[in-house]
């Protein structure tokens, strides 16, 4: 089943999501879900609170990528820790349609994460993955990509999305 994708400046996309303590069914269906939402509006990333739901949850794609690490990832409960080096990237996000700007992050990254039956697991990733990783966790602490860009971009990007709205 489709989700719709809450939309910048919806305030929900500024809560603090909730730690993921049911692994069933529900959480299953959601997952599968957000799959299906984020392929049909070709995202590479969807986290659960952009679907509208409060909870430490997101999926990567880059299954349609050429290089670097494919595959679909589903995190649940993730830590980020031993963050190095830095990236630039181009980043969009499925909650600001229309918007791209490079914004800096640590290139390689280690996360703890528990996968959809509640099973402890540790990945290492680095470029585009860790991109997309460090992206989609902002967004369970209520961060979006455009929190992250310096003022002067920020400036612009408002402008685009809008005067009357605060970033
Ligand atoms: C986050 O972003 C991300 O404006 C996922 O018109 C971004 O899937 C991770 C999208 C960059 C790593 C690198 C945005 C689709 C999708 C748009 C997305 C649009 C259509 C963004
Ligand atoms: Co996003």
């Amino acid at each position: 089943m489709r989700l719709d994708i809450l939309e910048y400046p919806d305030k929900r996309l500024r809560k603090v999501s909730e730690a993921v303590t049911r692994f069933d069914a529900d959480l299953a269906k959601l997952l599968d879900d957000m799959h299906e939402t984020m392929l049909a509006s070709h995202g590479i990333g969807l986290a659960a609170p952009q679907v509208d739901r409060p909870i430490r949850a997101f999926i990567v794609d880059l299954s349609l990528q050429e290089e670097g690490p494919r595959g679909r990832y589903e995190f649940v409960n993730p830590r980020i820790s031993e963050g190095t080096g830095k990236i630039a990237f181009d980043e969009g996000c499925l909650s600001v349609p229309g918007v791209g700007e490079s914004v800096n992050r640590k290139k390689h990254i280690r996360v703890d994460y528990q996968d959809r039956t509640g099973k402890a697991q540790v990945l290492q990733a680095e470029d585009l993955l860790a991109v997309a990783i460090q992206h989609e966790y902002d967004h369970l602490d209520g961060i979006l990509f455009v929190d992250r860009l310096s003022a002067i971009k920020r400036a612009l990007v408002k402008r685009k999305l809008g005067r009357q709205v605060t970033l």
